[in-house]
Parts: structure tokens; sequence; C-alpha cells
């Protein structure tokens, strides 16, 4: 038994944070030293599953072997160029990511926010070059409670005052309706609008889930009004949702969608915009670009998450055990449970009160997740998972949640 003012290596690591650190983040006091497939590992030696996977970007499980060789073996080699030259990785990447995807063309960036920006750009500049908006004119329409980045652009659009509190002046030119709405996105579009940006399933604002019908309707409405459908896959996408993409669920096809996380399974930041010819080929030499964007090191290491993702069925096993848990998850029975909803393996439990305090009971019982808006617990492990897991996880989430 420590002496009392014996510290835990978890307390020194905390203090350590808070001290050097910005709070931009209220974490569990939990201090991760390794991680592999579902579970990880405390600086004290406690494993944890791991129902976060990262907010989705470790769909392949923590530390993919496969993931893991091809990128030591890159980077023996070579990691960054710039695209000032070319490398041997991102042609590659181009056309396996057109053969998995059916897109013509990509750019690829870092972030999600970078590939969500570039297709801000990409969008406005189709407007004005393409479409004929008059300069500085295009519109895009966005939904409320959305997320997509935490850039200036990006929260200038956001509904969420905590996102945008002090980070004014914003940028102009969007319009926001209510999610799920498709009268008000017909009623939105003006000759000036040039794309319509939505997550086909909203994470954030807590996996909701849009009416059915609601983005056929809304793809439509873009094709009868010239407006790019923009689907932003960056968290639903990669199998999360029991499909390659989330916008697959509703038969439609988008005009170009942003994807990144598990793109390189959690192992480097990969991002980038897919799209036609039309759409990306409004960019000329020197309009956009970063300099790791398309690096030999994110295009190695992209190239093995999505052969892990398609070799190892990853979508068809989030379609499978999602119906699983989800089907488990709902005997739930609690005075405090308000409802259980998901899709594939995004799950969310939402609550009447807050949700924090059953994240951190559930820390106790060895499952790590996230609350999200107050009120949902999201559940999300890795693609990976097993029933074995599942039901493991579900006797614990039971126990902390009919204890109320
Ligand atoms: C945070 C949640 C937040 C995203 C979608 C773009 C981005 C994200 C649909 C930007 C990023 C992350 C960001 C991280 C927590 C997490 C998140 F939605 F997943 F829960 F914040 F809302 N589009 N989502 O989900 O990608 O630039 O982060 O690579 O900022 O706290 P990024």
């Amino acid at each position: 038994m420590p002496l009392l003012d014996e510290k835990t290596q978890t307390q020194e690591f905390i203090e350590t944070e808070e001290k050097y650190g910005a709070h931009n983040y209220h974490p569990l006091d939990v201090v991760i030293e390794r991680a592999q497939g579902c579970w990880v590992y405390d600086v004290e030696g406690k494993k944890y599953l791991d129902c976060l996977a990262a907010y989705s970007a470790v769909n392949q499980g923590h530390c993919h072997p496969k993931i893991l060789e091809a990128m030591l073996q890159q980077a023996h080699k070579v990691t960054l160029t710039s695209r000032a030259f070319r490398n041997d990785q991102l042609p590659l990447l181009y056309k396996e990511l057109h053969d998995l995807t059916g897109f013509e063309m990509a750019l690829p960036m870092n972030s999600g926010a970078e590939a969500v920006e570039t297709a801000v750009k990409a969008a406005r500049k189709w407007g004005h070059k393409v479409k004929g908006i008059p300069d500085s004119k295009a519109e895009i329409i966005v939904c409320a409670n959305n997320f997509h980045g935490r850039t200036v652009t990006i929260v200038s659009f956001s509904t969420d005052e905590q996102y945008r509190d002090g980070f004014g002046p914003f940028t102009p030119g969007f319009k926001i309706i209510p999610y799920g709405d498709a009268a008000a996105l017909r009623q939105a579009i003006t000759p000036n609008t040039c794309a319509f940006l939505v997550e086909p399933i909203q994470g954030e604002a807590g996996i909701v889930i849009p009416p059915p019908g609601f983005l056929k309707e809304a793809t439509e409405i873009c094709q009868q009004n010239r407006v790019l459908f923009i689907a932003d896959e960056i968290q639903s996408g990669l199998g999360r949702t029991g499909m390659l993409f989330a916008y697959m669920h509703e038969g439609i096809r988008p005009d170009a969608i942003i994807v990144g996380k598990a793109l390189s399974g959690g192992f480097y930041p990969v991002s980038a915009v897919l799209a036609s010819k039309e759409v990306l080929g409004v960019f000329n030499p020197g309009d956009h670009g970063s300099t790791f964007g398309g690096n030999p090191l994110a295009c190695a290491v992209a190239r093995a998450a999505l052969r892990v993702l398609v070799e190892e069925k990853l979508p068809e096993r989030s379609a499978e055990l999602g119906t699983y848990f989800l089907e488990k998850l709902r005997t739930l029975r609690s005075p405090d449970l308000k409802e259980v909803r998901g899709r594939g393996l995004w799950i969310a439990i939402e609550l009447h009160s807050e949700a924090r305090p059953y994240c951190e009971a559930l820390k106790e019982e060895g499952i790590l997740c996230k609350e999200t808006h107050d009120h949902v617990i999201r559940i999300a492990p890795p693609l990976t998972i097993t029933r074995e897991e599942i039901d493991w996880a579900f006797e614990r989430i039971r126990k902390v949640i009919e204890k109320g």
C-alpha cells in the first residue's frame, strides 16, 4: 500500500499534462501507454476495452500489424518528398481509392478539417468557374448540429456556441438548415448555391440518423438545382456504419465525399477529398496544397489501412456485430434511459441525465467510452471486436446503466 503522499504514475502524468498543456480537453483520467486491437493498457497496468476507437480513427484496431509493417517499411525508404517532386506511393493510393470507391479523382490532405476546407474551396471554385456563380458569391448549405472540424471557417458554420465563442470574425457564405429537412434545403437554395455539405449520420451531435429518404431527396434536390452534394464521411465512413460509406445505406451517390480518420488506421493523419474530374479538375497547379499532403509515408499507411478494411471485411463485420450489440443494448432497462440507437458498430446510448458519470463508472469497469453533447454515451469500438468482447462489454454496461 503506497504511503499517502506517494503519487501514482497516473497522477504524476496528469499533473504534468495539466501544468504544461493547454486545457482544450476534459479527458478521462486514464493514462494509456500501449494498445493492441480493441484493448488499451494504462501506466498502472490496467486494461480497458476501447469503445471510442479514437473517434473511429482505429476501425482496424489499435496498432494493426499489417499497417505497422507497411509504415516501417516505408519509413526506411522515404517519408516526405513534398509535392514539388513525385513519389511512388501517391499514384498507387489514387488508383486504389478510385478502384475501391468509384470516384474519379482524389486530393490528399492530412487532418479531416483540412480535407473539409479543401472540399469547401473545391465547391466554391467549381461554383464560380463551372456553374457561373458571380465571383465570391458562392453559398454552401450545411445542417444545424453539424461537426466538420475546428478551423475558423468550419466553426463559422457550426451551431455549437462553444465551438465559436471568441473565435470570430467568421467566414461568410454559409446557410444553416435543420438536419433531415429536405423542404428547408429546397427553400435555402438560390442561384448562388454551389454545394450542400452534410454528415450522412451526425457524429458529434450524438449519432443522429436522418429520417429515411432524406439523403435521397436531398441528392435529387441538389441534382435539380446543379448543387454539389458533399458527404462528410470522416467519422461515418470506412466501415463504421456497416457499409463502406454511410451514404450507401441510402442508395445515393454524392458528388464528393470527404474521408479521414480510419483512412490511416490511426497511425498517421491522412485525409482526402474524393470527387469527379469536373469538381477536382478546378484546381490548377499552385491553387492549393500542403507540405505533408500526399506524402509517401501517409500513402503507404493509407494503402495498408484500406487493404485491411477490405481483406478483413470490416464493413460487413460492423453490420453483423453492430446488429448483435444493438439488440443486446436494447434489452437494457432504466428510468434514465431515453434511447438506444445506431447503425453498424456506431451506437448511441442516450440518457435523460448527464452521460459523463456513466463514462466514469464504465472506466472503473474496464470500458473506455466518451460522452457527447452531455446526454449521449457513444459506443464505437474498433470493427475487429469479437462477439465475446461484446458480451464482456455488455455485462459491464448493463451493470452500470441498470444500477443508475
Ligand atoms: C475534436 C467527434 C468531435 C468529424 C467529422 C470532420 C472532422 C471530425 C464528421 C475533423 C473530427 C473529432 C475531432 C475531435 C473529436 C472528434 C469529434 F465528432 F468525432 F466526436 F469533435 F466532434 N468531420 N471529429 O467527426 O477531423 O480535423 O479532427 O481530423 O476536435 O475534439 P479532424
